[in-house]
């Protein structure tokens, strides 16, 4: 089943939770400083050894002080570029995708987005919505839950009626249910 719900990703009950990260993978602000900061110095030693991420893959690491997870899957998205609006949908398209492969391999069986690449990367929310949604809705069979979690209630309210328009949608105890 295909969540969307409120909220920060870090507080989602996933067996993966994905960052919003950088090429370094040595955290940032925005989402990345959020999943840092409740993970503890564990992930960022973790991190260190992965020798960074190039745009539109994906790297695992545990969770650390994040609990309710099994790992942090990290992935870059694309700075957004109007003069490269192709480009940077494919990698977007492939930042989902990566993310949702790698957590099958590792055996999770939930996993958790933030809007990658919306926030300081300024990909147009709208269109950045409807590639997450369209990308996780053809994952969503093969995990028992994942969830699209928007932290500004901004960005909720637009991904609320994207799905609408992709999918048959109700409201659920936990969030907007998507019939993917
Ligand atoms: N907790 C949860 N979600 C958040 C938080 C937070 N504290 N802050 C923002 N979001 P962004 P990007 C949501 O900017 O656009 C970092 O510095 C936000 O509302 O975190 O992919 C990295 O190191 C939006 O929906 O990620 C990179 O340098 C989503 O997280 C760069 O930002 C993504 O916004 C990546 O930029």
């Amino acid at each position: 089943m295909l969540y969307v719900v409120q909220g920060s990703v870090v507080e989602q009950h996933a067996d993966a939770i994905v960052n919003a990260a950088n090429h370094t993978l040595l955290g940032g602000g925005g989402v990345d400083g959020a999943i840092h900061r409740a993970a503890g110095p564990g992930l960022l030693e973790e991190c260190r050894a992965l020798g960074g991420c190039r745009t539109g893959e994906a790297k695992a690491t545990g969770a650390y002080g994040i609990r309710q997870a099994r790992h942090v899957i990290h992935t870059v998205g694309p700075v957004y570029s109007a003069r490269r609006a192709d480009a940077c949908r494919r990698e977007l398209e492939s930042c989902y995708r990566s993310s949702c492969e790698l957590a099958l391999e590792l055996g999770d069986a939930s996993i958790a987005f933030p809007a990658i690449s919306c926030g300081v990367y300024g990909y147009p929310l709208e269109e950045g919505l409807t590639v997450a949604l369209e990308v996780l809705a053809s994952y969503a069979p093969r995990f028992t839950r994942v969830v699209l979690a928007l932290f500004r209630s901004g960005e909720y309210a637009v991904a609320r009626d994207v799905a609408a328009g992709l999918y048959p949608v109700w409201e659920g105890p936990e969030g907007l249910v998507v019939q993917a």
